[in-house]
């Protein structure tokens, strides 16, 4: 497992990718709806799950890991993986888009739906965003609406079986309306805020949202 204070690797990847936030890479200006297209613009279909991260792999063994969820809400927990497990079960089958142009259909997940994870901790009325950071160091940031999406959910299951080290693993986030990269794998804490905090790739001119099909890909 990585130290916490450790600071973000300056990878090749990382430099490509924010290379391509200033150019506007693979923007087509295209905008179309998930009703009608699910293929969002400029994306193309994978049939194999590609790994993106920030070339770090934390080993969290489940006896080791901790879920810390605090901030703006009445009732603040630290999950350990069993208390993890006895909230209701929730499995959903989505999509993925990733911002460097990949999807992938139908990934079946097991997991925790944001909604129950809502109702446990009760976030206070002035609660608006969430920060997610995640024991690789990496951190990233949503409205607490998009959190709360109906098919958002914190999984440690993936075609029914254990969520892979390299895709994340014990738990991740998965919310499939926006890019990828808003779902944060490795997961270690959610705060409630009052004030949006961007996160790794949102300060390195990716978007504050990352609609996929509107192509919110970069800040401007
Ligand atoms: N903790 C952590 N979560 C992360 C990332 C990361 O570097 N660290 N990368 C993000 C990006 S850019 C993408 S596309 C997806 C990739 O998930 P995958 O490797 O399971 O495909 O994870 C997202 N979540
Ligand atoms: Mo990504």
């Amino acid at each position: 497992m990585t130290d916490d204070s450790e600071p973000a690797p300056d990878t090749k990847l990382t430099r490509t990718k924010e290379g391509w936030a200033r150019e506007g890479r693979f923007l087509t200006g295209r905008t179309s709806r998930p009703e009608t297209e699910r293929l969002p613009p400029g994306q193309h279909l994978v049939k194999n799950w590609p790994v993106l991260d920030l070339g770090l792999t934390p080993d969290v063994s489940t006896d080791r890991w901790r879920l810390t969820i605090n901030g703006a809400v009445e009732e603040p927990q630290i999950w350990d993986f069993a208390k993890f497990l006895m909230q209701p079960r929730s499995e959903e089958t989505t999509d993925i888009h990733c911002v460097t142009t990949w999807s992938r259909y139908d990934n079946r997940w097991g997991g925790v739906a944001t909604r129950e994870l809502l109702a446990v901790v009760q976030p206070k009325s002035d609660a608006a965003f969430v920060a997610l950071s995640s024991y690789d160091g990496y951190s990233t940031n949503l409205s607490i609406e998009d959190f709360a999406a109906e098919d958002a959910m914190l999984v440690h299951e993936w075609e029914g079986r254990p969520l892979d080290r390299e895709h994340g693993g014990p738990v991740r986030l998965m919310v499939p309306h926006l890019y990828f990269w808003k779902s944060a794998k490795w997961l270690k804490a959610i705060e409630f805020r009052t004030k949006d905090q961007p996160g790794f790739w949102e300060v390195r001119g990716y978007h504050n949202r990352g609609d996929p099909w509107a192509e919110e890909r970069y800040s401007d």
